[in-house]
């Protein structure tokens, strides 16, 4: 069955100069990348990306560490990956959630750490099943930023909206 899932490479994967080889390692799925872009990092992006969490101790360092505040890299990539198993393949090859429990071959294994303070800095993020998948993807992109029509949309006028353009 055919899937989206939201990756994100986090500001440790970014700094440490890891972009290249996590879409290296992304492209052993044979996925189809439908949407890619730079994201600089909102606080409410983030508490809303991850509400689930909202109630755990480390949910403060999770919101600074995702906007880049810990890595001075106030950017993540953000990318939509699409086909059979999208999900369980991509969640695979990122490894475990704990980077140190996660197996030496996986991204997470390879590139992750937890640092003296307990921030587990995992390199990329995976959605973890397909409503986290369509959550996530309807909060970080817009339905125009995807080359392919992944859940329903619709037209809308917008009047006086500013936007900037090239002088
Ligand atoms: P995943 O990113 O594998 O889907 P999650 O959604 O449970 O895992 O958690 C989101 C992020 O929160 C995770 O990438 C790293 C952080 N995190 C989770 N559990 C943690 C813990 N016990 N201590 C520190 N950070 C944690
Ligand atoms: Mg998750």
């Amino acid at each position: 069955m055919n899937q989206a899932v939201l990756i994100l490479i986090k500001p440790d994967g970014l700094k440490k100069s890891l972009t290249g080889n996590i879409l290296t390692r992304l492209s052993e799925t044979k996925l189809e990348i439908v949407a890619a872009k730079m994201v600089r990092v909102s606080r409410q992006l983030a508490e809303e990306h991850y509400k689930h969490l909202k109630d755990k101790p480390f949910f403060e360092d999770l919101i600074k560490y995702i906007q880049g505040e810990l890595h001075d890299r106030r950017k993540v990539m953000a990318l939509i990956y699409w086909g059979k198993d999208a999900i369980r393949k991509c969640r695979e090859l990122a490894g475990a959630t704990n980077p140190e429990e996660a197996e030496a071959t996986t991204i997470r294994g390879s590139y992750g750490r937890i640092t003296t303070s307990g921030v587990y800095e995992n390199v990329i993020h995976v959605s973890s099943n397909e409503a986290e998948a369509e959550r996530e993807i309807k909060l970080w992109f817009n339905p125009d930023e995807i080359i392919v029509d992944l859940y329903p949309q619709k037209e809308i006028v917008e009047k006086e909206y500013k936007r900037k353009a090239w002088t």
